[in-house]
């Protein structure tokens, strides 16, 4: 079993649609380990994407991931990184596939809707970034 680190992003969140997305994850077999709703500062999000600081997008990523509330999710499965991608599609709503959450709930490739970790390497930065063991029991 595998775990990777999930957000429903601000849009999806103020838009109502936190609720289908989470039936969409149990619908597609993942264990929800650790769940919460937050809202992040401007330094919270600056911190838990640092590795896009150099990005030109990393102001306008961080403005908006702390324009609202939001919901962090730790998700277990077989393959649960590659799965969770699978399943939110490409970073921008425009080229993913149908069927995939980015498309159905994704505005723009800044709001698109929802994140995951793209490697074990980043999940395990990311999971205790919100998380504390005792939150994931
Ligand atoms: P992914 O989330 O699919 O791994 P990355 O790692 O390329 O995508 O980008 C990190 C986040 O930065 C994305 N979730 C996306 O919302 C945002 N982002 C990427 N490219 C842009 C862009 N050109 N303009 C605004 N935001 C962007």
């Amino acid at each position: 079993m595998e775990r990777t680190f999930a957000i429903i992003k601000p849009d999806a969140f103020a838009a109502g649609d936190a609720g289908k997305i989470l039936a969409r994850i149990y619908a597609e077999g993942f264990k929800v380990v650790g769940l919460k709703k937050l809202y992040m500062s401007k330094v919270e999000a600056e911190g838990f994407y640092y590795v896009h600081k150099e990005r030109p997008f990393f102001g306008e990523l961080t403005d908006f991931m702390s324009s609202g509330p939001c919901v962090v999710m730790v998700l277990e499965a077989d393959g649960a990184i590659k799965k969770w991608r699978d399943l939110m599609g490409a970073t921008n709503p425009a080229q993913a596939e149908a069927g995939t959450l980015r498309k159905e709930f994704g505005k723009s490739i800044g709001e698109n809707a929802t994140h995951g970790s793209d490697a074990p390497e980043t999940a395990a930065f990311e999971i205790p970034y919100f998380f504390s063991g005792l939150e994931l029991l």
